[in-house]
């Protein structure tokens, strides 16, 4: 019966508001819907999991809003930047150090708008109460990335790269850690992604193209060969090719799929790059303990 919980914070400022919304949108959190009506606006954040907690002595945290992450020391970093980039050495003040709690994970509060206060927090055993799966984290911090990309259909793999772009971007990626391949079509995206993953300079590719049935000659074996080859060059190389070559049956369908209606799929890609890298990254750590 019970589906969610909502947690409603008043903010009266306008500039305060965007603040907090970027701040937020900056941390990595998945916007809803939100609203913007005659009597009010509202920006929200989701997270997939959420508790109401009453405490009774000692309270845990600084803050009564506390956001688990996964990779505490990627969000303290992602906190740091926007606090520098939205109000310098002003605004660095209203980040709290990274502690060491008494039940077993580390936390900081941070306020990116004064009296809006929120503590983030982890486990220090990042398994715990994950007994089942190990997952990656979709912050790309310090990661090199290749794209690689077809000019046969420009109008969507633009939209693909631009989407691509963002993810990484918005994951914590450097501009001038994202290495932009373009090749004639899609036919030539499986060799420049491996020329690139040979080189072994970047954690990820994301590979970018966009095949429409009704006038593409040999639709069929084209497309084989062009996911045969990205994904033979992510096995025979080890480093993770993201996929978003789209095949449509029309323009339409293929711009839906570029980010008009179903999504962006260079963005999906670009993001699911991301994650593999860091599993990969956890898989081998796995094994060393
Ligand atoms: C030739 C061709 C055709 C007909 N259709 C497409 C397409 O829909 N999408 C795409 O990315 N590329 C297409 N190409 C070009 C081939 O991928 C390749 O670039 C050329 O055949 C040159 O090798």
């Amino acid at each position: 019966m019970i589906k969610g919980i909502s947690i409603l914070r008043r903010v009266e400022d306008k500039a305060a508001y965007d603040g907090l919304s970027s701040f937020f949108d900056a941390m990595g959190f998945a916007r809803g819907s939100g609203w913007n009506d005659s009597v009010s606006t509202g920006a929200s954040f989701l997270a997939s999991l959420g508790n109401l907690e009453f405490v009774n002595g000692q309270f845990p945290s600084v803050a009564d809003l506390m956001v688990e992450v996964t990779s505490l020391d990627q969000a303290y970093q992602a906190a740091e930047r926007w606090l520098r980039t939205n109000g310098g050495d002003t605004a660095i003040k209203r980040l709290g150090e990274l502690l060491d709690t008494d039940w077993k994970s580390r936390i900081f509060t941070v306020e990116p708008e004064p009296g809006f206060a929120f503590t983030f927090w982890a486990w220090t055993d990042p398994l715990k109460g994950k007994p089942i799966a190990l997952e990656g984290d979709l912050s790309a911090v310090g990661m090199k990335f290749g794209i690689v990309v077809a000019r046969w259909n420009a109008v969507i793999t633009d939209r693909l790269l631009d989407g691509a772009l963002d993810a990484l971007l918005r994951s914590g990626a450097e501009r001038s850690d994202i290495q932009v391949v373009r090749v004639p079509g899609a036919w030539e995206v499986p060799a420049a992604a491996r020329a690139i993953a040979e080189l072994k300079k970047v954690d990820a590719i994301v590979t970018l193209g966009c095949l429409i049935r009704g006038e593409t000659a040999h639709y069929e074996a084209i497309y084989n060969e062009v996911s045969r080859g990205i994904g033979q060059s992510q096995q025979d190389t080890g480093i993770p090719h993201g996929f978003g070559v789209l095949t449509c049956e029309t323009l339409e369908q293929a711009l839906n799929r570029a980010g008009i209606k179903a999504g962006n799929k260079g963005f999906e890609a670009a993001a699911a790059a991301i994650e593999m890298v860091s599993v990969n990254r956890k898989i081998a750590e796995s094994g060393k303990a």
